[in-house]
């Protein structure tokens, strides 16, 4: 694609459903409140479009009544139904209203909306490597999740891990699933037992914090794009990143499940300029930017702030 002409898709996916704090639906308004979108067509000469999958949906009144149903069924897996169906319009929207040359860039929401983005973007390069920045592994089934949170969960999903025991509503089946060895993982610090039987069990490649620490997030990067990549030098990349794999103390105290000890805000943005730096980066989430957490108006600001500086740092700001 000439350089003049690259355009990046911005997919807004304002949804909270699969965890249970509100207001990590505002991330994608605030990071655009931010000048996201100027700073992509100014600073980085990007042409961009607005996608809105969810527009016309009362996500408030869907999630209400949810709510209000789970009170008396208690059902093991929060919002089903509501994540799933807010999941097969972000997927839609991805796999009919991007093309092959697009950067497809997804702002959360909770990190359940990967299930979204990621099942589009497979449908574009069926071969695309993951890497999943996170404090969390987000690879609970639905039979291994102990909070019932499908923001837990969406690495699981697509994989096909225990499909037949997902719920009904998730009816609908991506056009492409995720090999398991076509993900990498770093930052994590934060993982259930379950997931690490299941990370074990499936030889999934990932660098915790002590691997960050042990190695140097150079070399981390270098062995995850390797990884994922499978020795094609043109295989195609997507970053799924949760800022809570960054340090609350270095810069992002507003999201939803906070651990201490992660990424520090080099490591944070260096990792997305040496992804972008391979030529092969085509698409991006940016997820769990909770301005309702945060104490004051400063920590929200570096929070959202830092969410935009992945998404100019994975788009090539701070590459000569
Ligand atoms: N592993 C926990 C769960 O499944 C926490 C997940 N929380 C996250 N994931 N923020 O990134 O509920
Ligand atoms: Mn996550
Ligand atoms: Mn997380
Ligand atoms: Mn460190």
């Amino acid at each position: 694609v000439n350089d003049e002409n690259r355009m990046c898709k911005i997919v807004l996916a304002p949804f909270n459903g699969g965890q249970p704090h509100g207001g990590v639906d505002l991330g994608a308004e605030y990071m655009m409140k931010h000048g996201l979108k100027q700073q992509i067509e100014e600073i980085l000469k990007w042409n961009t479009e607005v996608l809105d999958p969810l527009n016309g949906v009362n996500l408030e009144q869907l999630k209400a009544e949810a709510d209000e149903q789970e009170k008396e069924t208690k059902p093991k897996i929060k919002r089903a139904d509501f994540v799933s169906m807010a999941n097969k319009k972000i997927y839609e929207t991805c796999k009919n209203d991007i093309s092959k040359g697009e950067f497809q860039l997804t702002l959360g929401g909770d990190h359940s909306i990967a299930i979204g983005s990621i099942a589009g973007l497979l449908s574009r390069y069926p071969d695309a490597g993951i890497i999943w920045i996170d404090a969390h592994a987000d690879i609970n089934t639905v039979n291994t999740t102990e909070s019932g949170n499908l923001h837990g969960c969406p690495v699981s999903f697509l994989a096909n891990m225990d499909r037949k025991d997902w719920p009904k509503s998730f009816d609908w089946v991506p056009e492409n699933l995720l090999a398991t060895d076509k993900i990498a993982y770093i930052g994590l610090r934060d993982v259930d037992a379950g997931e690490k039987k299941i990370l074990r069990d499936n030889n999934i490649k990932a660098f915790s914090m002590y691997h960050v620490d042990r190695y140097g997030i150079n070399s981390v990067v270098e062995q995850a794009i390797a990884h994922v990549s499978k020795g094609n030098k043109d295989c195609p990349i997507m970053i799924s990143y949760d800022v809570d794999a960054i340090d609350p103390e270095a810069s992002v105290q507003c999201t939803g499940t906070k651990v201490d000890y992660g990424l520090n805000n080099r490591e944070a943005l260096f990792l997305c300029e040496r992804i972008c730096e391979t030529g092969n980066v085509v698409a991006l989430d940016v997820v769990e930017v909770n301005p309702s957490l945060g104490a004051d108006e400063t920590e929200i600001l570096k929070t959202v702030a830092m969410g935009c500086s992945i998404v100019r740092c994975t788009l090539g700001e701070t590459l000569l």
